[in-house]
């Protein structure tokens, strides 16, 4: 046998043959042991006012928040580099969108706190566009109008909230991997302007076999120690499945999945203050409704006329509804078929991702830019403006008058009012064709901006993972288009062949939808409200390709245009609790309607209490009402469920404006597998007495038996 010289006698070269071995054995084994990255993981309460507050989404001046069924959160995820030498954070919120106001003000809070770690560079927000979360913390104008302007409380709610669950997932901060996993869901929606997306090219349609994106992303973020701390999903779909009747706060579909996800998690622990955070975050969701069985016309059961989305010539006859019997199963089944693909692509995921992390930020300001097509033809953005389909609505939410979708024309009678408002200039008219334009909101400052000039582009990387963050609702088509673009531009600067990238939608600042160019011709909703004209897409596009670019090739763009402060000029018209009252010799808390002795399980448990507004005070991470069940071993009370639960409703009605009188009415759904035995209904809340100011109180039902 011819043996190295070096090592000697045979039995020697096996030792060390051995030797190297085990250590490559153990380098091995320590490499892959050694985590890649720092994670953290926050959540937190941001549920704004209960009472007297228009619902941010369907535009609707008589939905008025009057209660809560879930409770809203931020959920926000750091990741940084094993060194910390580089991190972000991403954020989901249970809102309607990210507005520019709050992120600016969030931003501000982070700076004052911790210096420069948090920036508007590497810090994302993104809304998971709950169509049944208050409104009035945007701060242009447009989105305050049946808000009656600027809401603080909602606004505090949001920033509060955000930056809570910010500073929590940063103290959390630990080693710990992070795995990806993705797969299709079919039947949890479906195209609602499929008139548009079929206007898009034949020979791209044929790409895709559904007119929706059925994937969903999964990153899993375990820690060194092998514990679960977080989950990030994203999935394009609206959040209307409780439609626009409905005044009880909600984080919709996406807002049931994670407190699904996190319960599973975190046994035993109340809503919100559990270990594990499951974010369910948006994607491009622009024409994509969560309402399955599709629209039709409510009157006569026939199916709407499809390009105009109207029944014998009227919008508001044709709805779309969800797969349930009423809008809480339908939010329930959307929410569950998310809920449990995530979990199969969670408890699977698998592709552990590596490479290092990166953000990359600009300003645009959307006005006049220059969308590049080919060395033969450019177009121009515009200033912002809604077409007139914008007034139609969607079959999620159809609005009033006489508008309809679809609209290239206008009519006269609405011109007329939006002259009365703003005439749109000639050169505006020209850009936005074929839009005719119902509010030109760019060429409007009074009392301030309409709708944000200047927006914000990012993306942030974790290695061979992308995530774009997009200042609006990007349509099925524009996301597959930016996705491929954004992608292709990081593989062809340098970043791995297998790179994927996920969009997160209504990030940052809202500016509204965006359609593709041909999407845009056919003036839908989502046409009517791409505000920045047919090139919108094209721009963006452009925008994120150099950026994607700057991202992978570790070159900083310029920072863009500083967005303006809008918060000393924001108008509140919405007028204050004044005071709460009760009847001659009735106390708040009194009980107006009892429990029954006993129920059934499956059946609902009722209660009705004398009360105060709950814009009083928002019960920020505590709750209006508590179900308490008597322990049969030691006779104590223990709060099992409370306000942000599932199977409880808090409503609030007002009884009297002129007296001042209001009632609560706690709906308890009792679970099937609920234990036997006694039961009470707390509720808690604040009054507020004209003379003597705020005091809290507390209504107690009788004590009742489940059997
Ligand atoms: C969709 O998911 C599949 C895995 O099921 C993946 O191969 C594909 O690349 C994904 N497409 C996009 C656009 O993310
Ligand atoms: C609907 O729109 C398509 C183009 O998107 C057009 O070909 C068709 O004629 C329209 N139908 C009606 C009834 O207007
Ligand atoms: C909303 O849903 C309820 C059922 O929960 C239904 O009765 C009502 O018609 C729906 N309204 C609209 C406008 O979709
Ligand atoms: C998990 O992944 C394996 C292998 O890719 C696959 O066969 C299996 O069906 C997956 N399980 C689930 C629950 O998705
Ligand atoms: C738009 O930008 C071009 C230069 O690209 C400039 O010539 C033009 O005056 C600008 N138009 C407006 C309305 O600002
Ligand atoms: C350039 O783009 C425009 C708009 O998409 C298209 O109509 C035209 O055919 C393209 N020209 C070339 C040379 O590709
Ligand atoms: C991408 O490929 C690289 C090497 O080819 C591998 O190490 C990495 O795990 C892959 N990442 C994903 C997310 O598949
Ligand atoms: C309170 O409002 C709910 C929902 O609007 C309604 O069903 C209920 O009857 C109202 N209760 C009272 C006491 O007015
Ligand atoms: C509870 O009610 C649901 C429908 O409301 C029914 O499907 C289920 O079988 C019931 N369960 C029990 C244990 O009664
Ligand atoms: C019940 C239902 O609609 N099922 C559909 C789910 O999605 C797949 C794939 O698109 C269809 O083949 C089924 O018909």
């Amino acid at each position: 046998m011819v043996v190295n010289s070096s090592l000697g006698r045979p039995e020697n070269m096996y030792s060390e043959m051995f030797l190297s071995l085990l250590i490559v054995f153990l380098t091995w084994n320590l490499s892959s042991a050694a985590p890649n990255y720092l994670i953290g993981a926050g959540i937190a309460d941001m549920t704004g006012p209960a009472a007297d507050v228009n619902m941010m989404g369907y535009a609707n001046p008589g939905q008025v928040t009057g209660g809560i069924h879930l409770r809203m959160y931020a959920r926000a995820f750091v990741i940084a580099e094993p060194d910390d030498s580089k991190r972000f954070v991403f954020v989901s919120i249970d809102g309607g969108m990210q507005g520019q106001g709050v992120t600016l003000e969030v931003v501000k809070q982070l700076k004052a706190k911790f210096g420069d770690r948090y920036t508007e560079k590497n810090v994302a927000i993104s809304g998971t566009h709950s169509h049944s979360g208050p409104a009035g913390f945007l701060t242009e104008v447009l989105f305050q109008v049946t808000s009656l302007g600027f809401i603080k409380d909602t606004f505090d709610a949001f920033v509060n909230g955000i930056v809570k669950s910010i500073v929590k997932a940063d103290e959390d901060l630990q080693p710990g991997d992070i795995y990806m996993n993705q797969g299709h869901l079919y039947n949890a929606s479906i195209n609602r302007s499929p008139s548009a997306y079929e206007n898009n090219p034949a020979e791209e349609r044929a790409m895709y076999s559904h007119n929706v994106d059925t994937n969903m992303t999964v990153l899993r973020l375990v820690s060194e120690k092998g514990e679960d701390i977080g989950m990030i999903n994203w999935f394009a779909v609206h959040g209307t499945s409780m439609n626009n009747t409905n005044k009880l706060i909600s984080g919709d579909n996406k807002g049931y999945a994670s407190y699904l996800m996190e319960q599973y998690y975190n046994k035993g622990a109340r809503p919100g203050k559990g270990r594990f955070v499951a974010a369910f975050a948006q994607s491009n969701l622009g024409d994509v409704s969560p309402n399955t069985k599709g629209a039709k016309c409510i009157d006569t059961g026939l199916p709407c006329e499809r390009n105009s989305s109207t029944c014998n010539g009227k919008t508001e006859n044709c709805i779309a509804f969800g797969p349930g019997r009423d809008m809480f199963e339908s939010t329930e089944i959307i929410a569950e078929k998310q809920y449990n693909r995530a979990m199969e692509l969670y408890k699977n995921a698998s592709m552990k991702l590596s490479g290092h992390i990166g953000f990359v930020h600009q300003y645009v300001d959307m006005h006049n830019q220059t969308a590049h097509y080919n060395d033969s033809f450019t177009g121009k953005t515009c200033k912002s403006s809604m077409g007139f389909s914008f007034a139609a609505g969607t079959t999620d939410g159809p609005g009033a008058f006489s508008f309809t979708q679809g609209d290239t024309e206008g009519t006269i009678f609405w011109k007329i009012v939006r002259d009365a408002i703003k005439t749109p200039s000639k050169e505006l008219i020209e850009c936005q064709k074929p839009k005719p334009i119902l509010l030109p909101t760019g060429e409007m400052d009074f009392p301030y901006e309409w709708q944000a000039n200047i927006v914000d582009t990012q993306i942030l990387r974790i290695g061979s993972f992308g995530i774009i963050v997009v200042p609006g609702e990007f349509t099925t088509m524009a996301g597959r288009r930016l996705r491929n673009t954004v992608r292709e531009a990081m593989i062809a600067s340098g970043a791995p062949k297998n790179t994927t990238v996920v969009i997160a939608g209504l990030s940052n600042t809202y500016a509204d939808y965006i359609t593709t160019y041909e999407e845009y011709q056919v003036q839908r909703y989502e046409g009517a409200s791409t505000i920045y004209g047919p090139h919108t897409f094209r721009f963006y596009e452009n925008q994120y390709e150099r950026i994607a670019k700057d991202l992978v090739k570790g070159v900083v763009p310029p920072p863009g245009p500083t967005p303006p402060d809008l918060l000393p000029s924001q108008i509140a018209l919405l007028p204050p609790v004044v005071f709460d009252r009760v009847p001659f010799r009735k106390n708040f808390g009194d009980i107006v309607t009892d429990v029954k002795s006993s129920y059934v399980k499956n059946s609902t448990a009722l209660v009705t209490f004398r009360a105060g507004n709950p814009r009083n005070d928002l019960k920020t991470d505590k709750t209006f009402l508590s179900i308490k069940y008597q322990d049969p071993v030691t006779n104590e009370w223990n709060e099992i469920y409370n306000d942000a639960d599932w199977c409880t409703r808090f409503y609030w009605n007002r009884t009297s404006t002129l007296f001042g009188l209001s009632e609560v009415t706690i709906h308890w759904d009792i679970p099937y597998n609920a234990a036997s035995g006694n039961y009470q209904i707390h509720h808690y809340g604040n009054a507020k007495d004209l003379f003597r100011g705020m005091k809290s109180y507390e209504g107690i039902s009788s004590i009742f038996k489940v059997q």
